[in-house]
């Protein structure tokens, strides 16, 4: 594969060569895991890390690398691994707050032309969220498309009124509904995909995102969520991932909200769940769990028919996010272990 192919532009490879030293070559970064890095060149794919000299130089956190990056890299022991000098000046880019009372931001993606901001149609719904995403993608200088997902699950009316709540609120980003059920409005999204360009998709945890990509690479190579009853808000993509479609365009797969750290504990929770609110309430034990205490009048709602076990799944999933905001450094870092086992597969399957 071509740098072009990558998104490489003479911009971005004058700045580069500028940049780089002798025994560097520009590359992009395609995947990143606190601290470790994954590079791509026009051979492929290989792990990389950043030399002590650029930590020590660097002044904060949003001159790390971050997934979309150009970087001057070198490459050692046969091109089976790199390590990062320099990060190219970035055009554009999706950021967010640290958590933490200083003011100090995290970089989330660079260099991404079209950012898809994307709802899902079945209870993901929610026009002040989508008003956050459409702020931090202009604060970042990227062109917004709204996807609302899952419309198989609506009816005709359901969508148009959402859709006239977009554009009450003021909101003028084009706006392209689909299924990736029925495969409706997948074409749509596919012509805006250009060659050479960058897109990202941002949203909640459990709508689509994953599943669209795969639609459209024509093969199920990113992981997604299996459809199943149960689950606890598990979050099928866990880190960022930049990939290329045959036909040209890249695609940075992004893990659910609580990841952008968007969603603080209870926001948005209490306006858009207040039933299960209500319900958990009647449970027998104030602490309940909804799994298998007696008297919870959860499950019961559930084996009743009155509440829809989606709705309540939905419920966890963003309970979870919001707790994730909470969590402690060192359990996040727990959840970090799977990342060596894909820098691992990288090296197999890709060189
Ligand atoms: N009915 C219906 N189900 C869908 C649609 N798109 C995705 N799904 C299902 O929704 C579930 C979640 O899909 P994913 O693609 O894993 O969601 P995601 O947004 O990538 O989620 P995270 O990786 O956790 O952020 C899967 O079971 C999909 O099969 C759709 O358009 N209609
Ligand atoms: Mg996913
Ligand atoms: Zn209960």
């Amino acid at each position: 594969m071509e740098l072009s192919e990558l998104g490489l532009d003479s911009g971005f490879e004058e700045q580069a060569s500028k940049l780089c030293a002798s025994g560097q070559c520009v590359a992009r970064v395609t995947a990143v895991d606190r601290g470790r890095y994954v590079v791509r060149d026009a051979q492929g794919e290989v792990p990389a890390e950043l030399t002590g000299k650029f930590l020590y130089t660097a002044a904060s956190s949003v001159d790390m690398p971050c997934v979309g990056d150009w970087v001057c890299a070198q490459y050692h022991d046969a091109d089976s691994h790199a390590s990062i000098h320099d990060v190219v000046p970035r055009r554009s880019f999706l950021r967010r707050k640290s958590p933490g009372k200083n003011i100090d931001f995290q970089m989330i993606a660079a260099n991404i032309d079209v950012a898809f901001i994307v709802q899902s149609c079945h209870f993901d719904f929610n026009v002040r969220r989508l008003e956050r995403y459409l702020v931090m993608v202009n604060e970042g200088h990227i062109e917004p498309v709204l996807l609302l997902t899952k419309t198989d699950l609506v009816s005709a009316q359901e969508l148009e009124h959402m859709l006239a709540n977009i554009r009450a609120a003021g909101i003028t980003a084009r706006i392209i509904t689909l299924s990736n059920q029925t495969g409706e409005g997948v074409d749509e999204v596919m012509a805006l995909v250009v060659p050479g360009k960058t897109y990202c998709l941002l949203g909640s945890s459990g709508i689509g995102k994953t599943t669209l990509i795969n639609r459209l690479l024509g093969k199920n190579e990113l992981e997604t969520r299996s459809v199943s009853g149960t689950g606890e808000g598990r979050h099928t993509t866990t880190r960022r991932h930049l990939v290329t479609l045959d036909k040209g365009g890249l695609l940075i797969d992004m893990p659910g909200m609580r990841e952008l750290g968007i969603l603080s504990a209870g926001e948005g929770l209490d306006d858009s769940f207040a039933d299960i609110k209500t319900r958990a309430s009647r449970c027998r034990f104030a602490d309940c769990s909804h799994n298998n205490e007696p008297g919870c009048a959860i499950r019961k709602a559930i084996e009743a028919g009155e509440l829809n076990p989606e709705h309540y799944q939905s419920y966890l999933k963003l309970k979870a996010e919001s707790d994730f905001n909470e969590m402690s450094y060192v359990d996040k870092r727990k959840k970090d272990k799977a990342f060596g086992m894909m820098v691992k597969s990288v090296l197999k399957h890709k060189r």
